[in-house]
């Protein structure tokens, strides 16, 4: 059966350019769909940068002004892996034109901004969704699917941290490509926004909304060469922050995130103590979920670390054979079959700009708290 084609408009060719459209370029390779991606253009200012992207990864066109390429009628979607400061502009116009929207994480750069793509898309009544890839990590799904079946029963409690080392270097300038997660007016925040937001999405769809928080920031290199300005700037971003949260399901957590940890590349971890069982997971052995259930014998009992790799773990039976792992970019693969099957099935894929939104909410108290130190309540996502 002919697939029908979805063609494709990306915005940026960093990092996130290159793991969607690698997502794409595979995913019919390997998941039974009806929709078949169309790289259609890829957009950035730098023409003759995106040109060489083009010819890389097989994007039929170049644009280097977005507006345009929201307006060409040969585009279905759009999809922004720019950086934060772009976000919100682009998925307004985008929605507007009664383009589908995908954004790369964080939605906006703060709550307000998110609140103004949400009621776009919602207005718009077009398909969006925000790419948390880390939900489609198989270990994480089997965690998932483990909460719901009930087998942790209660939950007391949530632990996560995202632990990096790259910004330790005073010398490090800030601002301009590969570096604009380090200038505030572009990033929205720091390690907060950036690797926080994985964390707490992650945990709000594990473990239900948040309450309330209290945290606390630190940016440790204050000032720093900005790339654009050649002048010395005030760092307005947090290196660090660490919260304290209430589950509305009556747990407690702990969260934690820092470029400044010697020795950690990409340390995300989570665990989740629940009444019967619990579950840790480590994004550096990422096809490894760590599982103890106290109702085992006692004989036999403890900590099971089972390697997710089998036909019967989420997404695994579309790779190889049992015991041959996948790893990063397969959780964009994932992310894109789920969007593409949820588009067939009439399925609103997620995590939605609503539920990246929620993730906002988050982080905007968990910002607000560290300035003025107390405890903050988090404001929810509505459905209307
Ligand atoms: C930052 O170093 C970063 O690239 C984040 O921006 C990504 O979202 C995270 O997945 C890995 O780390």
């Amino acid at each position: 059966m002919a697939r029908k084609k979805l063609k494709l408009g990306l915005v940026g060719y960093g990092f996130m350019g290159r793991t969607h459209s690698n997502a794409f370029r595979q995913v019919n390779q390997f998941f039974d769909l009806d929709y078949q991606p169309v790289l259609q253009a890829v957009c950035a200012r730098d023409g003759e940068k995106a040109r060489a992207f083009a010819a890389q990864w097989g994007y039929d066109s170049v644009e280097t002004d977005w507006r345009k390429l929201v307006a060409r009628p040969d585009i279905d979607l759009i999809d922004i892996a720019s950086p934060n400061d772009t976000h919100a502009e682009i998925a307004l116009a985008a929605a507007s034109a009664g383009k589908m929207v995908l954004c790369e994480k964080p939605l906006g750069r703060n709550a307000a901004e998110a609140e103004r793509m949400v009621d776009a898309v919602a207005k718009a009544g077009v398909a969006n969704m925000v790419w948390y890839n880390y939900r489609r990590v198989p270990a994480v799904t089997l965690a998932k699917q483990l909460i719901d079946e009930g087998r942790l029963g209660r939950i007391f409690h949530y632990r996560a941290k995202f632990l990096q080392d790259w910004t330790i270097s005073k010398d490090l300038p800030q601002g301009g490509a590969g570096l604009w997660r380090l200038d505030v007016n572009v990033a929205g925040s720091g390690v907060t926004g950036d690797l926080l937001a994985h964390c707490i999405d992650t945990a709000l769809w594990l473990n239900g909304s948040i309450d309330q928080v209290t945290a606390m920031t630190e940016t440790f290199i204050k000032e720093r060469q900005h790339n654009l300005t050649g002048k010395v700037e005030k760092v307005g971003i947090d290196d660090a922050s660490a919260f304290l949260a209430r589950f509305a399901n009556g747990s407690l957590a702990t969260f934690e995130a820092t470029r400044y940890a010697r020795g950690h590349k990409a340390l995300y971890t989570f665990e989740i103590n629940g009444e019967h069982a619990s579950i840790f997971w480590d994004l550096h052995d990422l096809h490894r979920l760590q599982y103890f259930d106290h109702r085992d014998e006692g004989r036999v009992r403890g900590w099971r670390s089972l390697h997710i790799t089998d036909g019967d773990h989420p997404y695994m039976k579309q790779w190889w054979v049992p015991g041959l792992q996948i790893g990063y970019e397969h959780t964009f693969i994932h992310q894109a079959a789920d969007f593409l099957r949820g588009l067939s099935e009439g399925k609103p894929p997620a995590p939605s700009f609503r539920d990246a939104l929620a993730t906002d909410y988050v982080t905007d108290a968990v910002l607000r708290s560290a300035q003025n130190g107390r405890w903050e309540q988090v404001r929810k996502a509505s459905e209307s």
